[in-house]
């Protein structure tokens, strides 16, 4: 374990390399502050919610894969984890709550029935945490997601009833903004596509358009909520067409001023989410980004360090961004240690930021408006060996959560005596 002392030396040595090259590295941790990054809460429980005891992920294109022991399956322990692994995390954090996730009290409630004071216990947990909420319907797991169609859905029974949902996490999404005095995102995203080729894409995509009219024409005030919806290439048992694609969602927050979400597992694999953002600015205020990472398919793998996260957060850092783009993760594995997962993927994405908020952009701007990509490239590249992680630890440090490897210690006695013991 390294004492503050030595962490202080190592980041005054970093400093000075940073320096170097105008980067002030006690600048960019102030900017940290402004970074927060919202927790899906899925990862805790494998998707699977808590509107029976016995609830499981079904349907909609998504698997949560595995079966590591200590997943929580009550409100209590959710909310226990959330706690621990927010011990663990320098920076802010917000909750991103789907809607089967409310407090039912062992009462059964249909989607289209949910109401506030089945959230009012997460709106009290949140204000005594000191963190922002944000929400989701869920249009999945549900005997009217069966037929892979819920808002585009021909049917007018099961259409009838997703509007009605979705209509009542919004309401509800703005009464937790309005109670914590911070905006919720509620992001829309539906599974609705067809496994083969089909020859009516238009008529689900008439019926998704009309649905959401008929959903936002109820306005709430922007500092209470904000509305984002989630395109989507293909998944499980959608593989040949999806409603909501990319062109169908960028075209309907165009028009009608919403929030688009990225989630960085939902492109071709060569497309880059990073290249995405500095586009979609141009039209949009605000962005939401479910940072994933994505093996091979939308696998929603525990997201890492990699060059994909890298280019989105520089991407974000490079156009002076970050106050217009909203940070979520959305992954769920189920075969390793869920506390753990979410620590080491938040600072993954925390790191991305930092090493962002660290590039010398001025000078590699310089360089390449005068065509000198030679000495660009160099940058770039000598870039990725300065001392970052130094800066990370200290950051760590001066918020007084554990320095580098010190928290896998902490998690695996977490697991021994909380996790296993569920
Ligand atoms: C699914 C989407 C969506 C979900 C969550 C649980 O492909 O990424 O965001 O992962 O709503
Ligand atoms: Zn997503």
């Amino acid at each position: 374990m390294a004492t503050k002392e030595s962490i202080k030396k190592a980041y005054q040595l970093a400093k000075e390399q940073y320096k170097a090259l105008n980067v002030d590295t006690d600048a960019v941790l102030e900017k940290m502050k402004d970074i927060t990054i919202s927790l899906h809460c899925w990862q805790s429980d494998d998707v699977a919610g808590f509107e029976t005891p016995d609830a499981e992920l079904s349907g909609g294109g998504i698997q949560a894969t595995g079966n590591y022991p200590g997943k929580a399956r009550t409100i209590a322990q959710l909310r226990q984890d959330i706690e621990k692994v927010k011990s663990l995390l320098p920076g802010k954090v917000r909750l991103n709550l789907h809607a089967i996730y409310g407090d039912f009290k062992n009462e059964k409630v249909d989607r289209d029935q949910i109401e506030v004071r089945h959230f009012q216990s997460w709106i009290d947990w949140a204000k005594k945490n000191g963190m922002g909420l944000d929400f989701n319907p869920t249009c999945f797991s549900h005997p009217y997601a069966d037929d892979g169609f819920t808002l585009s859905s021909k049917n007018p029974k099961i259409r009838k009833f997703w509007v009605e949902h979705v209509k009542r996490c919004r309401k509800i999404a703005a009464e937790m903004g309005r109670q914590l005095k911070n905006p919720v995102v509620n992001n829309i995203w539906i599974p609705d596509g067809s496994k083969d080729v089909p020859v009516d894409r238009n008529t689900h995509r008439a019926l998704l358009k009309k649905s959401l009219d008929e959903i936002f024409a109820i306005e709430y005030p922007k500092k209470y909520l904000k509305d984002s919806m989630e395109s989507k290439l293909f998944g499980i048992g959608s593989e040949a067409m999806t409603v909501g694609s990319h062109e169908f969602y960028m075209g309907y927050a165009v028009k009608n001023n919403k929030l688009i979400c990225f989630d960085n597992g939902h492109f071709h694999p060569t497309e880059q989410v990073g290249d995405k953002i500095s586009s979609a600015l141009q039209f949009l205020d605000e962005l939401l980004l479910h940072v994933t990472r994505a093996v091979r398919w939308d696998s929603d793998h525990v997201v890492i360090f990699n060059d994909e996260i890298q280019l989105i957060a520089q991407e974000i850092v490079r156009a002076n961004a970050l106050k217009r783009v909203n940070i979520g993760l959305d992954y769920f594995d189920a075969s390793l240690n869920r506390i753990g997962a979410y620590v080491t993927g938040v600072r993954a994405a925390q790191v991305a930021f930092l090493f962002a908020l660290l590039e010398p952009f001025d000078t590699l701007k310089a360089y390449e408006e005068s065509g000198k990509y030679f000495e660009r490239l160099a940058l770039l590249e000598l870039m990725k060996t300065k001392p970052f992680g130094m800066v990370y630890d200290y950051y760590c440090s001066l918020n007084n959560v554990p320095v580098a490897e010190d928290y896998i210690g902490i998690i695996q006695k977490y697991e021994k005596e909380v996790l296993k013991k569920r």
